[in-house]
């Protein structure tokens, strides 16, 4: 085992020290193991290269060629007017505006396209054009069909009678793919939401009219010369936002599950040490479970497993990284390798085969690290492909699904006897309870007789679970890896609010052994634990990857219906994190979570820092518009902290707050959790 004490002890910190750079002890190892190596991770790059602190408040502009117009803060602040401007005159609060709403298009587009890509393949099932992909879930098929407006009683002339699920399907399918880019109406989930919202949406005329539409108009309003009011500019950001996240993302929630099935809780582990030295280890990464999917059936066939036997492996390990990760962990137990800050690290155990990676937040540096190593690196998708010469690209195609799936596990197979260095997986995996949903969440919290989330409410509203939190998001370079992550949840939990977790944030949370009922009795208050003890889940529930933030909106909308906290998603006990975001996914979804009504909180950093005003304008002006706001914590307890203040602030406002009092301030309670 590497000496982690050694480099704690190294003096000139050209690199990271691993014990400063992650909380994760399996990724302390790995760093160390890579420094000895001489392989720089991304946790050395961060010491090395530091950011650009104009851009870092969000008040650079490079939207034409007589810039950049870099527009930084006076070191004393700004007394009186503001006369900071770029060389055609746009304030820093326009330029920042249209930073910002740049970014949502960037993370809108993303979960977008990738919404996309599984509409088509939808497409191509209902209309039966490939064998490797069928309409797996009736039953979540006819209940989304009625949101999209396809009628599941009524035949093409108006009779009523059951029809035929695949005369459905391809209806679904055709209504679905027409949202990217319908010439007239609005994005049709939309209407999925609490009433009050949808008019208050309606009012304020941010409905968004198709997806591709919001994010394109983006790009005009921002270009050079066009939009200059930055809450005009920020009308067109919430448009765009909420057309991901009740638009692109909600879509790719549901016909993903169609295609591969509802996830319902599964066992599984996290952490590198899930790779196994006598294993074949294909690890995927990356966020479509287009391909992950196939790989999946394919890695776990009898012909596969025997050729990896005869290949001297005692089997296929398979493990994932990012959103790839929880796509293949929620519906099939699949394990997860690593957080998206580790991915580098999977590599550098000399045990990686192959790693298989789609869409988002791949770096580049994978193609460097692979080199040192046996690893072989396939790109699959047509849109993200690597510079570097020893990247192989297998562009993935539905049709050839399953002899593309076929070619890349052989590889892998073939690839183990090819391993050159020395084996050094770290022997770190934790236990984990995954895969639960908008459906779950009402099997395991519900009430048969009186209303769907009607235990959820009730333990809501006696003060057992204070309120909700959704934590989700990356990890990011800049700050210690999963240590904000953990430390928000764990204060949140131990404050008896129940979290809902997805994307890297539910990656941590594995790693550190939240995900498990167990963990109820160590880290919860006495409410929270009693409930989460009664029923058998974890005090943090795993909803899946980036695009299943989608799962949280309707979660939260099933709250409000089944009633007694309000009627709009603003009114309930509830708040939103990114403890350590850095993609722009992250801000598109901090942006359609604020604008449905959710008290949201960033860690590290927000770019709109140098444009007080700006920044004033979606925290506080903003909660006057859509009951959500911006918030900006970097310190992980006190960020934890705000949002407990909210919910209670929004308990007092239900007039719930006694009932808390009544059930939880027992002196032993309060001792135990002071100990
Ligand atoms: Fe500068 Fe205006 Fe051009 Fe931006 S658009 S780079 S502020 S001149
Ligand atoms: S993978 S977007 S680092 S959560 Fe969805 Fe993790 Fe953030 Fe990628």
């Amino acid at each position: 085992m590497a000496d982690v004490k050694k480099v704690k002890k190294a003096k000139a910190p050209k690199v990271a020290n691993p014990l400063e750079a992650t909380i994760d002890v399996a990724s302390q190892e790995m760093i160390v193991r890579a420094q000895e190596l001489g392989i720089d991770t991304v946790f050395d790059r961060a010491v090395t290269m530091k950011p650009c602190a104009i851009g870092l408040q969000g008040i650079c502009c490079k939207n034409c060629s007589m810039g950049p117009c870099r527009l930084p803060l006076p070191k004393d602040g700004i007394e009186g007017e503001d006369t900071r401007k770029g060389l055609c005159g746009a304030t820093a609060n326009t330029i920042a505006a249209r930073n910002f709403i740049r970014m949502i298009a960037g993370g809108a587009s993303a979960h977008s396209d990738h919404g996309r890509c599984v509409a088509e393949v939808f497409m191509a099932a209902a209309r039966k054009e490939t064998e490797a992909y069928q309409i797996k879930d009736t039953d979540k098929l006819l209940q989304i069909a009625p949101a999209l407006g396809v009628d599941i009683t009524v035949d093409v002339d108006g009779e009523i009678k059951d029809r035929d699920i695949d005369e459905i399907a391809l209806e679904v399918a055709e209504v679905a793919l027409a949202e990217w880019g319908k010439p007239e109406g609005e994005i049709l989930y939309m209407k999925r939401a609490p009433e009050a919202l949808y008019e208050k949406w309606k009012k304020l005329g941010v409905l968004p009219r198709n997806i591709d539409r919001e994010i394109v108009e983006i790009m005009h309003r921002t270009h050079m010369g066009v939009d200059q009011d930055y809450k005009n500019l920020m009308k067109q950001g919430t448009r765009a936002a909420l057309a991901d996240g009740w638009g692109g993302s909600m879509l790719a929630t549901d016909l993903q599950d169609v295609l591969f099935g509802t996830p319902y809780p599964v066992q599984s582990e996290a952490n590198l040490g899930i790779m196994k030295e006598d294993h074949v280890n294909l690890i995927v990464h990356g966020h479509e479970p287009v391909l992950s999917e196939i790989l999946v059936a394919v890695a776990q066939s009898q012909e596969m497993v025997d050729y990896a036997k005869e290949k001297g492996a005692k089997g296929i390990q398979l493990g994932g990284i990012c959103c790839t990760a929880n796509e293949i962990l929620q519906r099939h137990g699949i394990p997860t390798a690593a957080t998206f800050l580790q991915q580098e690290l999977a590599i550098i155990t000399g045990a990686c085969d192959a790693m298989v990676v789609d869409i988002q937040c791949i770096m580049q540096n994978l193609a460097n690290v692979a080199k040192c190593f046996h690893t072989k690196l396939i790109t699959t998708h047509p849109i993200a492909k690597m510079e570097q010469d020893n990247v192989i690209h297998i562009e993935f195609d539905e049709a050839y699904a399953l002899e593309d799936a076929k070619k890349i596990v052989k590889m892998a197979i073939d690839n183990f006897e090819n391993r050159s260095s020395e084996v050094m997986i770290p022997q770190y995996k934790s236990s984990q309870v995954a895969g639960f949903g908008v459906e779950s969440i009402q099997y395991h919290l519900g009430g048969t007789f009186r209303g769907t989330y009607y235990t959820l409410n009730d333990n809501i509203i006696n003060g057992r679970i204070r309120g909700i939190a959704g934590v989700v998001g990356c990890n990011n370079a800049r700050t210690k890896h999963n240590d904000g992550h953990i430390k928000v949840v764990k204060e949140l939990i131990k404050n008896d609010v129940i979290v809902l977790t997805t994307g890297c944030n539910a990656i941590a949370c594995a790693m550190e052994g939240l995900l498990t009922p167990e963990a109820a009795a160590v880290h919860c208050g006495p409410g929270l634990a009693e409930v989460c003890e009664t029923v058998g889940i974890p005090p943090v529930l795993h909803l899946g990857s980036c695009v299943d933030n989608s799962r949280i909106l309707l979660a939260a909308t099933e709250v409000v219906k089944a009633g007694g906290l309000g009627n709009d998603i603003c009114d309930l006990p509830a708040a939103g994190s990114a403890p350590e975001w850095m993609s722009e996914k992250a801000i598109s979804i901090g942006h359609y979570f604020v604008a449905s009504g959710v008290y949201t909180v960033f860690g590290v950093t927000l770019p709109t820092s140098g444009a007080p005003v700006f920044h004033k304008y979606i925290s506080d002006e903003f909660e006057k518009i859509t009951g959500g706001k911006w918030d900006l914590e970097i310190d992980p307890i006190k960020h934890a902290q705000k949002m407990i203040a909210h919910i209670d602030k929004k308990r007092a406002e239900l007039g719930i707050d006694k009932a808390r009092e009544r059930v939880l301030m027992d002196m032993a309670d309060r001792q135990k959790l002071e100990a």
